[in-house]
C-alpha cells in the first residue's frame, strides 16, 4: 500500500514504517453518529494497522475514555446527539492531559470557525470532511509523533534516570499541588525519608557499578512495596521518598518498618554476588507548616534512626 503511493518523500516513508511497527498497539476512538462515516474511518485507520474502537456519540466515547485509559488518540466528529464532539473535548480536557490523549476533530459541517473552535479548544488537529486519505494520514501520524515527543519529554522531565521513579523533581512539584489540596480538605499526608546504611561502602568495596545495581534493584523493590498507592521518589544519590496521602504516621510507621525487615532479610542480587543492605528511615507528617519544614523534620527523624544505630524507621 505505501509502496504504491510514490508521492511520498524518503523520510516520510522512513516515519510511516517506523509508526507501522508500533500501531497495532495503538488504540483510536472513533467518536461518530454516522455509521457510513464511522466504518470509513475505521477502515482507512485498520489500513495502517491502529487497533479501533468506535463510539456512535460523545457520552459513549467519554465511557469507553474512562474505561480504557490507554487510548493514545481519539478522532472526534462534531455533530453528534446528545454530547457533540466539541462538548466532548472540553469535558475530555479537563481529565486527560496533552501527554496523555491526543485529539482530532472531523466535520462536514460548513462552520468556517469549527477548526479554530477546536484548536483553541484542546484538539491537536482538525479535518474537514470529506477529506483526502492521503492528507488523513500524515495528520494522524503528525499527531501521534507529537504525543511520543511530548511523553518522551514527560519521562526525561519527570523519571530518574538510573532507577524509572519519579525524581525531585517531580515530588517537589506534586507536593506544591497535593498540599494545596489536603489544607483545603483536612486531610493527611505523611513522609517517609529513606538513606541506605553505608552505602559507600557498596562503592568502595565493589565500585560505583555495583553501587548503582544497588540503587536500581532498591529502587524496584520500594516500587513493587509502595508504588501502586504511593509516590516513590529518588530524592538524591542513594536517598529516597515516599509520599502517603491519607494515611497518617502511625500507619506508615507500621508500612515502612515491614519494608525495612523485608530489606534487611532478602540480599539484594548484583553482578558481584548477593549483597545484604539496610536501610534507615525518618517520618513526617504533614502539620500546619511548608513542605521545606516537613522534610526538615522528617530529615531529622532519620538523623535520629541513623544516631539509634540505623536500620531503623523514627518518627
Ligand atoms: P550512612 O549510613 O550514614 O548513610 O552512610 P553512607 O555511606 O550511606 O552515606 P554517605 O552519604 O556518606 O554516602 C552516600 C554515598 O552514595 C556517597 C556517593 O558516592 C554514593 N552515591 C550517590 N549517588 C550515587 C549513584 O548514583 N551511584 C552510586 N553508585 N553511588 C552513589
Ligand atoms: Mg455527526
Ligand atoms: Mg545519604
Ligand atoms: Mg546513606
Amino acid at each position: 500500500y505505501i509502496l504504491k503511493e510514490n508521492r511520498f518523500s524518503y523520510e516520510y516513508v522512513v516515519r510511516l514504517v517506523h509508526r507501522l511497527q508500533r500501531n497495532k498497539n495503538v488504540k483510536v476512538l472513533v467518536a461518530d453518529d454516522s455509521m457510513v462515516s464511522r466504518k470509513f474511518v475505521r477502515s482507512l485507520l485498520e489500513q495502517h494497522l491502529y487497533q479501533v474502537i468506535e463510539a456512535d456519540d460523545g457520552n459513549s466515547a467519554w465511557d469507553i475514555l474512562q474505561n480504557q485509559p490507554d487510548v493514545q488518540l481519539l478522532i472526534t466528529d462534531y455533530n453528534m446527539p446528545g454530547l457533540d464532539g466539541f462538548g466532548l473535548i472540553l469535558k475530555v480536557r479537563e481529565k486527560f492531559s496533552r501527554e496523555e490523549l491526543a485529539i482530532i476533530g472531523l466535520s462536514s459541517d460548513s462552520d468556517e470557525s469549527l477548526s479554530a473552535r477546536f484548536i483553541k479548544n484542546g484538539a491537536n488537529d482538525f479535518l474537514q470532511k470529506p477529506f483526502v486519505h492521503e492528507e488523513f494520514h500524515c495528520r494522524v501520524l503528525n499527531t501521534l509523533d507529537s504525543l511520543d515527543m511530548l511523553r518522551k519529554l514527560w519521562d526525561q522531565a519527570n523519571l530518574d534516570y538510573l532507577t524509572g521513579v519519579y525524581n525531585r523533581r517531580y515530588f517537589f512539584g506534586l507536593f506544591e499541588e497535593q498540599i494545596k489540596q489536603i489544607k483545603q480538605k483536612q486531610g493527611t499526608l505523611t513522609v517517609a525519608l529513606l538513606d541506605i546504611d553505608f552505602f559507600k561502602r557498596v562503592n568502595d568495596t565493589h565500585g560505583h557499578d555495583v553501587g548503582d545495581e544497588v540503587l536500581v534493584e532498591f529502587s524496584a523493590r520500594l516500587k513493587h512495596f509502595f508504588g501502586q498507592h504511593f509516590t516513590v521518589s529518588r530524592f538524591g544519590g542513594e536517598e529516597f521518598t515516599v509520599a502517603f496521602k491519607g494515611l497518617n504516621e502511625e500507619k506508615v510507621f507500621a508500612l515502612m518498618d515491614k519494608f525495612r525487615s523485608q530489606l534487611e532479610m532478602k540480599p539484594i542480587a548484583t553482578s558481584k554476588g548477593d549483597m545484604f543492605i539496610t536501610v534507615s528511615t525518618g517520618i513526617a507528617g504533614l502539620a500546619d507548616d511548608s513542605l521545606d519544614e516537613l522534610i526538615q523534620r522528617a530529615d531529622k527523624a532519620l538523623y535520629d534512626a541513623k544516631e539509634s544505630g540505623r536500620n531503623l524507621v523514627c518518627i
